[in-house]
């Protein structure tokens, strides 16, 4: 008989969990073949009908990961990094509240950096990490709070100590006077622009308090392998997600539709969020770089951007295509898309350790992708294309979909980043974003995304087997 506060905790993981119980065989299968989702969705196109319910079956298994216990020693892991990076000190976390983080439209939502440190889901939970220890700090039980939004571990459960991963669970009533003692002689750090972070002022008066902000984002900078494991669920989503959208598009359809198709398919697969508003532009709004209305209806010979990413067990994919609403470019569309894709490509070519992703110069990604597009092409006044490059080549991707960066830091092997450069010409109503997701490898970088056609003539293939 398990404890409820070992329920709550196994709940945290639902998705993976649920799979992993139900389609055994298909995961003993995962681990021999060493498939990706990505691939399996490929041959799952080319089966027979029966073969498709199978192997709708498979990719719903996929997400099944690591365990509760593995996360467990994995945010161990992250707490021991953190009293590396500030040997000697004390940090007071403070997570999210039900009534900060959450509304009637989205939900309670932990806070990040929160959740990256120690695992926990549920609201208003503190934590003191110290050279000696760490604390998780739980509110008390409340009858009426757990009327509206169910069960919730607390101090008092018997066992919970161990099922949270950390020496001493108490309650958040002592957060004050047990701060004060921990941080006797001792150097203390908080996340300054945490929302809450003033309790932890509050708790020690007059005393000096440092920002571990940058201290945490490079700790989340670099993907551990289960990281980007759950990444690739992720995309994988969200590839399913974008090719579900190129199969309905159709000339007289509202952007909403295709943004309702596309939620849809990662809802289904158990994703819980999406990882950003959806943003699906037509004709006109493709301009538009963070267009969220997506009320127009669209017309043959348009452009549609569609920047669409899911939410899955915590995190973020972000992915762009931009496609021809009737399922050919036009002779000038092409010419434009290909110079994007040219400068994505360019940018993937280079990227490595120790390059920029951000910024101008020498070094920089984003240089290089600016230099291809003012290399090739030419405006209808004949002037160079990059006047219409708007915006940063890409950035970091993990537990937000702009995820915390150091942004001294240049790449190293594990970090994950987006590579989207774009086009955005509103004299020609053409806008063309192509955005894909890379992890930095020793070496180079290994797209992640790459199970969505990027070629405008394979886009043009997959469109012209709709219907
Ligand atoms: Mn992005």
């Amino acid at each position: 008989m398990r404890s409820l506060a070992a329920r709550l905790l196994s709940n945290t993981r639902k998705t993976e969990l649920l799979a992993a119980k139900q389609i055994p065989v298909f995961l003993n299968n995962r681990k021999q073949n060493g498939a990706r989702p990505s691939e399996v969705a490929g041959r799952c196109r080319r089966v027979s009908r029966v073969g498709k319910v199978l192997c709708g079956l498979l990719l719903l298994a996929i997400p099944a990961l690591a365990s509760d216990a593995d996360w467990r020693q994995e945010y161990a892991r992250r707490r021991a990094a953190l009293r590396k990076a500030l040997p000697d000190a004390v940090v007071a976390l403070v997570g999210g509240t039900e009534a900060e983080r959450g509304d009637l439209r989205s939900g309670f939502q932990q806070e990040s950096n929160f959740y990256y440190l120690t695992g926990w889901r549920e609201p208003g939970a503190l934590a003191i990490l110290t050279p000696g220890g760490d604390y998780l700090l739980l509110p008390k039980r409340s009858d009426v709070r757990e009327r509206y939004t169910g069960k919730k571990a607390s101090p008092e459960d018997s066992g919970i100590g161990p099922l949270t991963g950390f020496d001493h669970v108490l309650s958040t009533d002592e957060f004050g006077p047990k701060l004060r003692e921990l941080a006797d002689n001792r150097s203390v750090f908080t996340l300054e622009k945490v929302s809450g972070a003033e309790k932890v002022k509050e708790a020690l008066g007059g005393k000096e308090i440092q920002d571990a902000t940058l201290a945490v984002a490079r700790l989340r900078m670099v993907k551990s392998a289960r990281e980007v494991e759950q990444l690739q669920v992720s995309i994988d989503a969200s590839v399913a997600a974008h090719l579900a959208a190129w199969k309905r598009m159709a000339a007289g359809l509202f952007e909403y539709q295709i943004a309702a198709t596309m939620g849809n398919t990662y809802f289904e697969r158990g994703c819980e969020r999406h990882a950003y508003p959806p943003i699906v532009g037509s004709g006109p709004n493709s301009i538009v770089l963070h267009y969220g209305a997506n009320r127009r209806r669209m017309d043959q010979g348009e452009l549609l951007l569609m920047d669409v990413g899911a939410e899955c067990s915590s995190y973020a994919a972000d992915l762009t295509r931009t496609v021809p609403v009737s399922g050919r470019f036009t002779p000038r569309q092409r010419e434009v898309y290909d110079i994007v894709l040219g400068a994505q490509n360019a940018a993937i070519a280079a990227a490595r350790p120790g390059m920029k992703l951000t910024g101008t110069g020498a070094g920089t990604l984003n240089q290089i992708a600016l230099d291809y597009v003012n290399a090739h092409g030419k405006d209808l006044k004949g002037a160079p294309l990059g006047k219409y490059y708007l915006h940063q080549l890409g950035h970091h991707v993990g537990l937000d979909v702009h995820d915390a960066t150091d942004g001294s830091i240049a790449l190293a092997p594990g970090m994950v980043v987006t590579i989207e450069p774009g086009l955005y010409i509103a004299e020609e109503n053409i806008g063309i974003r192509i955005e894909d997701m890379i992890l930095i490898t020793e070496n180079g970088a290994k797209l992640l995304s790459g199970a969505l056609p990027r070629e405008a003539g394979d886009i043009e293939k997959a469109l012209k087997r709709r219907k």
